[in-house]
């Protein structure tokens, strides 16, 4: 008989994003707080008043390249991107290649250079293996930004950061330590060991449990990679299951990762519990205060908002709206005003869509549908 206490936690930030988000219908971003403080401008106004910027708009190509292929999570960000796209009068290109892997996106890049695209959002599955290839791509007159898995600064214009890693970090290890009653042994299933968005949030988990002695208690055993492939989750879950027979918790910040690690906890009726960052729609059979459920909460954002951003971002840098400069700032249709902030390391500028929203078995329903 497993034992569970679940004490879920607000932050203050995240308890106000719950409730504007429980007052939100569609598919809008539950994260009321990453909205722009004004009211949103209605959407027939996406498109730039001056009549000489709409039609360039229309002329113009806009890729966009997801991490992989058969990931709905990267399914939901294409559809927000093209639906922008499509609104505008652009056209518009959406890649999934075939593996989540830097050489699979840089065919693509290349394929894209050939086509002589106006802009390129990728997700990129490397920070640094891009680089030559983007660079490329700048030079041919290609404007370049990076959205939900960043790259170095000199190979992009900017980044459309889903949350601030900070914020992601802390809510991760935050929960971490909820669900294992503040000490025990816990470990992280990650998408792929080159991820830039699983590194940087494992990173400032590490840097936050290291940096305060509230979390001396935690023991991270083993960070796994089930590469954003649901058979190799599964796999992956499975031996930690195996090697730690004293696991209290994975935490899997990733949503192929933590819907694969659901499935087999809740089928062996585990005591361990999960944690991460999933789609709703996914998770929703998981997601529950008893031991029926593996998953008592977990975390994401809108990835359509974020699709839908990036194609935002990508007109107004075809557009000369913006060039990516720390303080520029542009109108992303309905979803309202967005500033360019410079991020932590120096490393260029970055447009954050919200804080990491919560869900948990009281919202659930309500979104399951949505994304
Ligand atoms: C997976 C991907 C994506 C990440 C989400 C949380 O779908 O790795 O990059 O943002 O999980």
């Amino acid at each position: 008989m497993k034992k569970r206490v679940i004490s879920i936690v607000l932050s203050a930030v995240m308890a106000a994003a719950l409730l504007a988000g429980c007052a939100s219908t569609g598919s809008s971003a539950p994260a009321a707080e990453s909205a722009p403080a004004e009211e949103a401008a209605p959407a027939e106004e996406a498109a730039p008043s001056e009549e000489a910027a709409a039609p360039e708009a229309g002329a113009a190509t806009y890729a966009l390249i997801t991490k992989s292929a058969g990931n709905p999570y990267n399914e939901k960000e294409a559809e927000g991107f093209q639906e922008v796209i499509d609104a505008m009068g652009g056209t518009c290109i959406i890649q999934h290649p075939e593996a989540a892997t830097a050489d699979a996106q840089i065919a693509v890049i290349q394929s894209l250079i050939s086509q002589g695209v106006s802009s390129i959002a990728i997700a990129a599955n490397d920070a640094n293996a891009l680089s030559a290839a983007l660079q490329e791509a700048a030079d041919a007159g290609i404007k370049i930004c990076t959205l939900d898995s960043d790259v170095v600064a000199d190979s992009r214009a900017t980044f459309c950061n889903q949350a601030g890693v900070q914020e992601v970090g802390q809510a991760l290890i935050d929960a971490v330590y909820d669900l294992t009653g503040g000490e025990g042994q816990y470990a992280i299933l990650s998408a792929t060991s080159q991820a830039t968005n699983q590194n940087a949030w494992i990173d400032s988990m590490k840097a936050i449990s290291e940096g305060d002695a509230k979390y001396a208690g935690l023991e991270l055993v083993e960070v796994a990679y089930g590469d954003d492939e649901p058979q190799k989750s599964t796999d992956q879950t499975q031996a930690l299951l195996q090697k730690y027979p004293d696991l209290k918790v994975i935490c899997a910040p990733t949503t192929v990762g933590i819907a694969a690690a659901a499935k087999v906890l809740q089928d062996q009726g585990s005591s361990v519990v999960l944690t991460g960052l999933g789609l709703p729609s996914e998770m929703a059979e998981y997601i529950g205060a008893d031991d029926a459920h593996s998953c008592p909460y977990m975390f994401l954002w809108n990835p359509i908002d974020l699709g839908r951003l990036a194609a935002y971002t990508s007109i107004a840098l075809v557009n000369g709206d913006i060039t990516g400069a720390v303080g520029d700032s542009f109108t992303a249709g309905d979803m309202g005003d967005y500033t360019l902030t410079g991020l932590a390391d120096g490393s260029g500028s970055e447009i954050i869509l919200g804080p990491p929203f919560q869900f948990n078995p009281e919202n659930i329903d309500e979104w399951k549908s949505v994304y």
